[in-house]
């Protein structure tokens, strides 16, 4: 049903002052920077392996609106993990595979994510307190 881990997502409150903290404290390299008005979020990706290689990828959220679903998470929790996502070949089947196994999807249909994905998301009360996003790659995305 999954292929790996696809990213980590941290709530931040400011994307320029978090990219540069994880570059210079542990590395990271910036690979994809976008916003998604959709989702209220102004967004990296930061590659965490050597390059080439191929690994789970950390993502900075920064909020657009205090009302946007990062917004509220900071306002309530602060900056952390406010996501595990995992990657799947089709989010189709996998969104029905798990409303058959009981999980409730946040969208009644995938939106669109990160480099044209298509994203949907497990109730964090289902996943046992883990806000867990789907995410099936475009097929053409170069990372
Ligand atoms: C809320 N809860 C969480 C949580 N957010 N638990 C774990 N992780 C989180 N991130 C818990 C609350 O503590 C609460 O538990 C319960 O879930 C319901 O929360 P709520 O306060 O009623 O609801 P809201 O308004 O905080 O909304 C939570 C919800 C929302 C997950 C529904 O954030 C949402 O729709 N998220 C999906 C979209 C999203 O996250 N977009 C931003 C990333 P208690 O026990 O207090 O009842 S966009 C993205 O990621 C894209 C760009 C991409 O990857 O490509």
């Amino acid at each position: 049903l999954f292929i790996c881990i696809d990213h980590v997502g941290l709530a931040v409150p400011d994307l320029d002052e978090a990219i540069k903290f994880h570059a210079e404290v542990f590395g990271w390299r910036e690979l994809h920077r976008e916003i998604n008005e959709e989702q209220g979020v102004a967004e990296a990706m930061l590659g965490t392996g050597e390059q080439g290689e191929e690994n789970a990828k950390i993502q900075l959220l920064a909020p657009l609106r205090d009302d946007s679903a990062i917004g509220k998470f900071l306002g309530k929790s602060g900056p952390g993990i406010q996501q595990l996502a995992y990657r799947v070949r089709d989010i189709d089947e996998a969104s029905r595979v798990l409303r058959e196994r009981g999980m409730r999807l946040l969208f009644p249909e995938p939106k669109r994510g990160t480099a044209g994905s298509r994203i949907n998301f497990v109730h964090p009360k289902d996943a046992r307190g883990v806000l867990l996003e789907l995410v099936e790659p475009a097929t053409d995305a170069a990372h």
